[in-house]
């Protein structure tokens, strides 16, 4: 295998792809020239352990990685490429730029701009150093993202609150996506209210299509058994696509058989159940073996076709056209002050059965399960369970932050961040959305089958057995008055909280403060 190349630049330009920029069409290998050009790779300590992330989601990054070096390779393109175990591996990317330099200076570096600001600022910092040593760097556009980093501040400018529905329909309308003489296909922009269905008695998610692992992805798979035997994570169900070939299997796949479910069940959970009709694509388009417009291009095509209905294709191009081009603007907007809100001054630690999944709460221990088992947990259960028990909770944003990077396979910065701090914990304070997305067990009741096996009781709302989302909902409200009473979106809540009565605010207040104690969110030391 050829991956063990160590030629450096021959007097041509230095290309860097990182380990999410997996795609044929990146702008930092365009114009290459393979008589002169060389490409770096390199597998580092510093990116896979800056948080200790899921054995499934470092596995999947360097199969991934090797299998694209190979596929550069076959395009006759030299690739110098630095494995994991390599000894002279200095562990840092900006550290193994400079080694290929000292080895033989280039003409020129040309990358992509990077995913996360952390990494950003490092190569920056990098790119001036050269620079101040005569050699050019080019760090171009990332161009699979449908929205730049100018589009999206125009957009926002001078806009009080940025709503991801107006950016949506912006998307909607420099894509052309489901339009029809430039107006909405069906009549409506959105059709999230058909999107809401429980999973009834007899309604049972399609099997999956899964990708076992090939023998590039079995020897990462060994790699990172031996180097990170310490980090979060099971590897035996390693099922994620580490080629393009693979990822488009599976993008097939989900586009004929489980697209036309996704809309009806989006929002629904089951236990022992991680994938409903999810796409499993995250962590293919977010490494570059899917291009986002192209997989809306493809599901629009369903919906025309008459293969799917308009609900489920909406709200499938909405989260990837929508969400997911906001929530990587939001980011690059805000950071690097987004990294340190806390606007509900959460202070608490993260409880231990987030790690370990031992709890009597049944939806809790099933996330966590999932979690552990696939490195990955869908949407509402993100939102809904962890997501929303970490807000009740009071736990720190950092902490917050740290276990979503550490537990799934597609997590980055970039998505992860908004998502967290944004979208689930309003520590951002109400930058992505307008209200905290705080809810009881009635919701996870509503929407799973996970209350009818559990321990607690979903009705009772105080009491040794109640449900704990319960026992913490309106201690919630009352602890975070001063932050949150001024909220018109919280009126109804708040007006409801206020008719308990001043007493009975304050058991609640204790109830709640008693179960954050039971449950291990204590202060911070
Ligand atoms: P599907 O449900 O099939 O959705 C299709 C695609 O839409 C996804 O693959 C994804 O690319 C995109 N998408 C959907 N929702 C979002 C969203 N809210 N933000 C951005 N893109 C979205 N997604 C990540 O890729 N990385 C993360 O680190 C991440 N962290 C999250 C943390 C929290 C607290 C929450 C609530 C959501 C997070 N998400 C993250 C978004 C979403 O949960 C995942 O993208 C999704 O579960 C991936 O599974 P799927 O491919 O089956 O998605
Ligand atoms: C996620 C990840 C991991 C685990 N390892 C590497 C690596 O060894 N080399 C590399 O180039 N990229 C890796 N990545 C992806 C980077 O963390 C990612 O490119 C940045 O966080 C920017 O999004
Ligand atoms: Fe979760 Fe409460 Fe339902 Fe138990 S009763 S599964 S803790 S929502």
């Amino acid at each position: 295998m050829a991956n063990t190349n160590t030629a450096g630049p021959r007097g041509g330009t230095l290309r860097l792809v990182l380990g999410d920029q997996l795609s044929d069409n990146l702008s930092a290998l365009a114009d290459l020239d393979p008589d002169r050009d060389i490409v770096l790779m390199a597998e580092v300590r510093d990116e896979a352990t800056y948080v200790r992330h899921h054995k499934q989601k470092v596995a999947l990054t360097f199969a991934a990685m090797r299998s694209f070096a190979l596929r550069l390779e076959a395009r006759g393109i030299t690739v110098r490429y630095i494995r994991i175990d390599d000894p002279a591996n200095t562990h840092s990317i900006v550290g193994e730029m400079h080694r290929v330099l000292d080895d033989q200076p280039g003409e020129a570096i040309v990358m992509t701009e990077c995913g996360e600001w952390r990494l950003a600022q490092a190569l920056a910092g990098f790119a001036a150093v050269v620079e101040g040593r005569g050699i050019a760097v080019d760090i171009r556009q990332d161009d699979r993202f449908i929205c730049s980093h100018d589009r999206f501040r125009r957009w926002a400018s001078g806009k009080k609150q940025l709503t991801m529905e107006f950016f949506y329909r912006e998307m909607r309308r420099e894509t052309g996506i489901l339009l029809d003489d430039g107006k909405p296909v069906g009549g409506q922009w959105n059709y999230d209210a058909e999107n809401r269905r429980k999973l009834t008695k007899g309604i049972r998610p399609p099997e999956r299509l899964r990708t076992p692992p090939d023998a590039v992805a079995l020897e990462a798979i060994a790699d990172v058994a031996r180097l990170f035997p310490d980090h979060f994570g099971d590897l035996d169900a390693f099922g994620w696509p580490t080629t393009a070939e693979q990822a488009e299997v599976v993008l097939t796949d989900f586009l004929a058989n489980i697209l036309p479910g996704f809309g009806d069940w989006q929002d629904a959970m089951a236990h022992g159940q991680p994938w409903m009709w999810h796409g499993l694509i995250s962590t293919s388009i977010n490494l570059g073996l899917l291009d986002p417009l192209d997989v809306c291009r493809r599901a629009e095509a369903e919906y025309r076709s008459g293969r799917a209905p308009l609900n489920a294709v909406e709200g499938f191009i909405r989260q990837i056209i929508g969400w997911r081009e906001f929530v990587r603007g939001i980011y690059w907007l805000k950071m690097p002050e987004y990294g340190a809100r806390n606007f509900l001054d959460a202070d608490r630690v993260l409880p231990w059965f987030f790690w370990s999944g031992e709890t009597d709460m049944t939806c809790v221990a099933d996330v966590v399960a999932t979690s552990r088992d696939n490195a990955y947990a869908h949407h509402i259960q993100r939102l809904m369970v962890t997501g929303n028990l970490m807000m009740l909770l009071g736990v720190h944003p950092d902490a917050v932050d740290d276990w979503y990077m550490t537990v799934y396979a597609d997590a980055y910065e970039w998505v992860e961040m908004p998502n967290t701090r944004g979208m689930a914990t309003f520590a951002d304070g109400g930058i992505m959305g307008t209200k905290p997305y705080a809810a009881s067990g009635t919701y996870i009741d509503r929407m799973s089958d996970y209350c009818s096996g559990c321990r607690y009781d979903v009705k009772a709302r105080t009491g040794e057995g109640a449900c704990p989302f319960n026992r913490l909902y309106w201690g919630f409200l009352e602890r975070n008055r001063p932050r949150l009473r001024d909220n018109h979106r919280l009126a109804m809540p708040y007006r409801t909280l206020d008719g308990f009565g001043e007493e009975r605010r304050a058991a609640l207040l204790a109830e709640a403060e008693a179960t954050r104690t039971m449950l291990g969110a204590v202060p911070q030391s």
